[in-house]
């Protein structure tokens, strides 16, 4: 063959070679459709205007007010490792013209969590009242992309944001987690771990146990043995743990970036075995009663007689708001068998004083409904029957939804639940989600509602897996019941939505329970819920 043919034929196979691998890396931007997102909790308001914005290396991430740095990190932090972008982070008070991740704030949006997320082919653009409302508009654009950016591995996917314009906010201000650290403990990391999660789906609360008969998990210094004897142990097993002071505080400021306001609880005056158990000056008697590894509830009280008890309460009350930025402490008060009803009054009267001259508001169990209530007492409707909760409404008194048949997710979900306990009943997908806060309790209108907190008792859980399995995906639709009004939910909707989320829980590594009542699809054979209409 000729050379200078040969040559040709080599600058033509080059040229047909690097096309071929530009054409293969630059896919055109594929206008995707807004309307077919398929975000949890359900957004309020969609209106898609059909094309795209590509996320891509020439993409910045600017903010308008140094209050929004922390988000614009936050959206940094999740993207570059998944993407190799540098994504540079900035300060700009005007939006750019191309390429940009814009959050700004704006007083054009009433309220405090809300936001307006609109994107354009130029870019996207996140604006609320609040950084916390750009905070949620920033998890909503998460869910807009692709669910391999959750596996924090490098991914192939094109980032492609579907334009038009989103305005979403939430019904209840209040919308929130327990996990009960006492039964079995739970260190710092799968406490972040959980944050990270409920943060996913904008939920805003976590309420810690931590303390109960099995365990005391908290340090107060003016009161060492709390710890050292009464967190030393759990349920049926030798293996204690409590959280230092540093612990903590570090947990406040790690759920405080995610706009998760901690409510610690310290159960009173029942539920004390393990204080009883650490100090015999706290007993009636004097004498100390053994550390409790069993599961049964009932059987401790505080002496409500003596002086020192008080201290106790001022003492523990004392250190812990002083740790704690959120409004909440929550004395419990559930299941104080062991107190007669007149001490019991008594008690609850004294340590909703304690609270507020702490400057903390008092949460505790419906219970303490039979007490006279602060103004500003809240109380947590957790019993199968409402009369306690109905109580506290004709008190005065604001009701976070907590009812065990609907939200105790210790509960299994059926028979076969590999983890968990029956005693409120099996507790489905569907069952968590399909009922309204506003009607399920006669007595209990919108208007006495703070919001909704699912439990998270641990008698039976003992690892992250098994807080995973039992939470997910119920507390998907929790998110959803706190965020979305009830007149645009329904299960035959919901359950596709959730089903399309399948992708993104195993991006996330999540041991879900997998409901066979749920069609879950990934995304190569993705149905949207509209699709069903
Ligand atoms: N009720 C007890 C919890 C726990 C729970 C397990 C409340 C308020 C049953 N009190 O729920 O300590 O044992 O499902």
């Amino acid at each position: 063959m000729k050379p200078y043919l040969s040559l040709s034929y080599f600058f033509v196979i080059c040229f047909g070679l690097t096309c071929l691998t530009s054409c293969q890396t630059k896919r055109p931007a594929i206008p995707k459709d807004l309307a077919k997102q398929q975000v949890i909790p359900k957004l309020v308001s969609v209106i898609p205007t059909g094309s795209s914005y590509e996320i891509n290396n020439n993409t910045s991430i600017q903010y308008q007010s140094e209050k929004l740095q922390p988000v614009a990190d936050y959206l940094a932090k999740m993207l570059r490792p998944v993407t190799g972008f540098e994504l540079p982070v900035k300060m700009k008070d005007s939006k750019p013209s191309s390429n940009y991740i814009y959050l700004t704030l704006t007083d054009s949006i009433s309220t405090d969590e809300g936001y307006k997320l609109e994107t354009k082919e130029s870019g996207v653009e996140i604006k609320a009242s609040k950084p916390v409302g750009v905070f949620y508009g920033v998890q909503t654009l998460r869910q807009l992309l692709p669910a391999s950016i959750e596996t924090g591995a490098k991914i192939t996917d094109t980032l492609l944001v579907a334009t038009g314009v989103i305005k979403d906010n939430p019904t209840y201000g209040y919308r929130g987690a327990m996990l009960d650290v006492s039964r079995h403990f739970f260190g710092v990391e799968d406490v972040k771990r959980y944050i990270d999660l409920l943060s996913i789906y904008k939920m805003n609360r976590l309420h810690l146990h931590l303390t109960d008969d099995q365990g005391w998990r908290i340090e107060i210094k003016s009161w060492p043995k709390l710890t050292e004897i009464g967190g030393s142990t759990s349920i049926d097993s030798t293996k204690g743990g409590f959280y230092t002071q540093e612990q903590y505080k570090d947990i406040v400021k790690y759920a405080q970036k995610r706009f998760i306001t901690i409510v610690p609880e310290i159960d009173l005056p029942g539920h004390t075995n393990a204080a009883l158990a650490s100090y015999p000056e706290l007993n009636c008697d004097g004498v100390a009663p053994k550390l409790y590894h069993g599961t049964k509830v009932g059987f401790s009280s505080l002496c409500i007689d003596k002086e020192i008890t008080y201290k106790f309460i001022d003492d523990v009350i004392g250190e812990l708001a002083a740790i704690t930025p959120g409004e909440y402490i929550h004395i419990g008060g559930d299941e104080s068998h062991a107190t007669s009803p007149e001490d019991y009054v008594y008690f609850i009267d004294k340590a909703q004083e304690i609270v507020n001259k702490h400057g903390k508001k008092v949460i505790g169990w419906d219970e303490v409904a039979h007490a006279k209530l602060l103004p500003n007492t809240i109380v947590q409707f957790w019993s199968r029957k409402g009369e306690n909760a109905v109580e506290g409404v004709e008190k005065g008194a604001k009701i976070l939804m907590s009812p065990a048949p609907k939200l105790y997710f210790d509960m299994k979900y059926d028979s076969i639940t590999r983890v968990g306990q029956n005693w409120a009943g099996y507790i489905k997908v569907e069952d968590a989600y399909s009922w309204d806060l506003e009607t399920y309790q006669e007595g209990i209108a919108k208007e006495n509602i703070l919001g909704i907190e699912a439990p998270l008792w641990t008698e039976y859980v003992q690892t992250m897996d098994d807080i995973e399995h039992l939470v997910f995906p119920r507390i998907m639709g929790v998110a959803e019941m706190g965020w979305t009004p009830a007149s645009q939910r329904n299960w035959d909707e919901y359950k596709v939505r959730l089903g399309n989320h399948k992708d993104r829980l195993d991006a996330l590594d999540i041991d879900y329970y997998a409901s066979t009542f749920v069609p879950w699809r990934s995304k190569t054979n993705q149905e949207t819920s509209n699709t069903k209409e």
